[in-house]
This record gives structure tokens, C-alpha cells and sequence, in this order.
């Protein structure tokens, strides 16, 4: 797989490291404890950090009792919405909050959000992504911000999938790759954007 050393025109977008989606919560990952050291190694690295959070109403439409395909997770407000323990939240400059309406799906960062806008006001040209879950949301942003002309990065190690089928992951990485992304693993990102304490 590629290097890549990070620049000042990089963003990093962590997807919603939350406790739904880990290990105990409703809508788990098994894999996803196992994304919390490579997160930390990219913390602290770039011009800008984003994290976004799933942060749905108790109605949403994403959920099976309102004939959606997932199990209620996320739930603005709630333990299972809030970040893992673990995830360095002081590093991170801004929170995208995202299917936040009861009809959208709220996969992607960029949906019914103002990311594309903040990251051009930071003069961002690339994004790094990473985060759970690797099948949803995960692909969904990285695709987004292809659309929206950013180039992408995603840190595959630092991101696991839901895989509701096995192939689910590969799928994924290579849906994101044929449109334009590029994967790497969190130990080929070289470099700092910003000065690191000694
Ligand atoms: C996600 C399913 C439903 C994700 C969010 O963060 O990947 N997956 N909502
Ligand atoms: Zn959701």
C-alpha cells in the first residue's frame, strides 16, 4: 500500500467513534476497539480535525420500528450517541452532527451538513477518513467528499466495518477506491501539519 505524508491543505474526519457502534452498544462493530490507537496516532496531525457524531431523534427513520434496517442507536443526547472512551476529543476542532432529521439517513458527513463549506473556508483540499463504520458511513463521507472535489485518503486500519455480509469491508474499500480514493494504513501517514509537542 501507498505512504502518504500529510500537508497543510489535509483534513482528518473521524466518523462516529460513539458507543453504539462499539463493542456494547446497539449497533456494535465488533472490530471497532481496534481503530482507538491508530485514531490516536493521527490526533494532533493536521491543519483542521473534524468528528462527526450519528445523532438521531428517537423517531428516526433509519430505525426498525419505523420500518428502517437498523436496531435504535445513536440517539441525540443519549450514552449510546456519546463518544467512546478513549477518543482524545480535546484534539478535535469541530463536531459535525449528522442525521439529525428523521428522514435522512445521516450516513455521510456531508449530508444535510455545512462540511463541504467549512473545510473550503480552510482552504482543505484532501481529507483523511477514518472512523466507524467502514461499509456506512465511513464510505458514504469518503464518497461525498469526492463528489464535492475534495481528494481522499482512507487510514484503513483505523476504521473497521459492520460487514452485516463478510465481504461487506473489501466491498467498501474498493467502491471507494475505484472512485478516486486513495487506502493506506495508519503507519504509511508520514509527517505533521502542525508543530508536536516534544
Ligand atoms: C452507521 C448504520 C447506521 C455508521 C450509522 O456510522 O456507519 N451505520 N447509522
Ligand atoms: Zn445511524
Amino acid at each position: 500500500m501507498p505512504e502518504v505524508t500529510i500537508r497543510p491543505d489535509d483534513a482528518l474526519i473521524v466518523v462516529d467513534v460513539q458507543n453504539d457502534f462499539l463493542p456494547g452498544g446497539a449497533l456494535a462493530v465488533s472490530e471497532g476497539k481496534r481503530i482507538f490507537a491508530p485514531i490516536a496516532s493521527l490526533l494532533g496531525r493536521f491543519t483542521r480535525t473534524y468528528a462527526t457524531r450519528d445523532w438521531h431523534p428517537t423517531d428516526h427513520s433509519s430505525f426498525s420500528e419505523s420500518g428502517g434496517p437498523w436496531p435504535v442507536h445513536c440517539v441525540r443526547d443519549s450514552h449510546g450517541a456519546a463518544f467512546g472512551d478513549g477518543f482524545d476529543l480535546a484534539q478535535v476542532d469541530r463536531v459535525v452532527d449528522k442525521g439529525i432529521d428523521r428522514v435522512t439517513d445521516g450516513y455521510s458527513a456531508f449530508a444535510g451538513t455545512n462540511l463541504a463549506e467549512d473545510l473550503r473556508e480552510h482552504a482543505i483540499r484532501r481529507v483523511f477518513v477514518c472512523g466507524l463504520a467502514t461499509d456506512y458511513c465511513v464510505k458514504m463521507t469518503a464518497l461525498d467528499a469526492l463528489s464535492a472535489g475534495f481528494q481522499v485518503v482512507v487510514v484503513r486500519d483505523a476504521c473497521a466495518a459492520v460487514n452485516v455480509n463478510e465481504s461487506d469491508e473489501a466491498g467498501a474499500l474498493e467502491g471507494m477506491q475505484r472512485s478516486g480514493a486513495i487506502v493506506v494504513e495508519s503507519a504509511d501517514v508520514r509527517g505533521s501539519a502542525k508543530e508536536r509537542a516534544a
